[in-house]
């Protein structure tokens, strides 16, 4: 039974698992759950999972949500060359210490960011109030230097010498301010220069190819009423 994986490449975790799976020859069937038509909503897709979120995975009866989670069954079923998942101990400490701060610090701040400058004003044509937006890339940028000072410090990678699943989920994420054109590098070239990096061992083809539709969303047509009030409640819980 081949490997089903449901995303939208609209979604950072989305785009960190195909990026991974494509990059490590694993073998998988893509079903496309387009977030901006509510097809995350429905009952079939509530199923696979009952979260109503991308991504999810299903794997001969195995049905998985939670991007990390998603990633580790991956590395670990399909070998992964070690520097993605070390199994040296202090190694992989570090790369699941960033793997567990990317998601409550710096992606909170990159999807508010995204929201706020992006999907609000284009896609459901909603005016953010400029504090609010100041505060988001307040936090933006606070999460940047953490991510700079803590995590890449003088480094070639996040956690250490190669490229590691840390690398992986806090590049897609910084993805959508570059694209919704926040300054996410200015006055940071160690960080800029990590993130050519991490896209060079990535391979500049799937990078651009991962990446296609978020760096497009600007030109996204906006939300038809039926839909904004379909998505509403749960855009508003997601970036609160
Ligand atoms: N912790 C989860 C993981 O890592 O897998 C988070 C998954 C998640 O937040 N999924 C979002 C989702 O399905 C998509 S990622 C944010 C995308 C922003 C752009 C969307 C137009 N959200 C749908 C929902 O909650 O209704």
């Amino acid at each position: 039974m081949v490997l089903e994986l449901y995303l939208d490449l609209l979604s950072q975790p989305c785009r960190a698992i195909y990026i991974f799976a494509k990059k490590n020859n694993i073998p998988f069937q893509m079903h496309t759950v387009e977030l901006r038509k509510g097809e995350h909503l429905s009952n079939a897709f509530a199923q696979v999972n009952p979260m109503k979120k991308v991504p999810a995975m299903m794997d001969s009866g195995l049905a998985l949500c939670e991007s990390v989670a998603i990633l580790l069954y991956l590395a670990h079923k399909y070998k992964a060359p070690d520097y993605w998942y070390p199994l040296h101990l202090q190694a992989r400490a570090r790369v699941d210490e960033c793997l567990a701060w990317q998601h409550v610090g710096l992606r909170r701040s990159c999807v508010r960011a995204l929201w706020h400058k992006v999907m609000f004003p284009v896609f459901l044509g909603e005016q953010i109030p400029p504090e609010l937006l100041a505060a988001t890339l307040a936090e933006l940028d606070a999460n940047l230097q953490v991510l700079e000072d803590k995590f890449l410090q003088d480094k070639d990678f996040l956690a250490g010498p190669h490229i590691s699943l840390a690398d992986l989920v806090a590049v897609t994420e910084l993805v959508q301010p570059v694209g919704g054109g926040c300054p996410v590098f200015e006055g940071r070239p160690r960080l800029a220069t990590w993130y050519q990096r991490v896209e060079a061992a990535v391979g500049k083809d799937l990078f651009r190819e991962a990446h296609e539709v978020i760096l497009k969303v600007k030109d996204c047509p906006p939300a038809d009423l039926v839909t904004k009030q379909k998505l509403m409640p749960r855009v508003l819980t997601m970036i609160q």
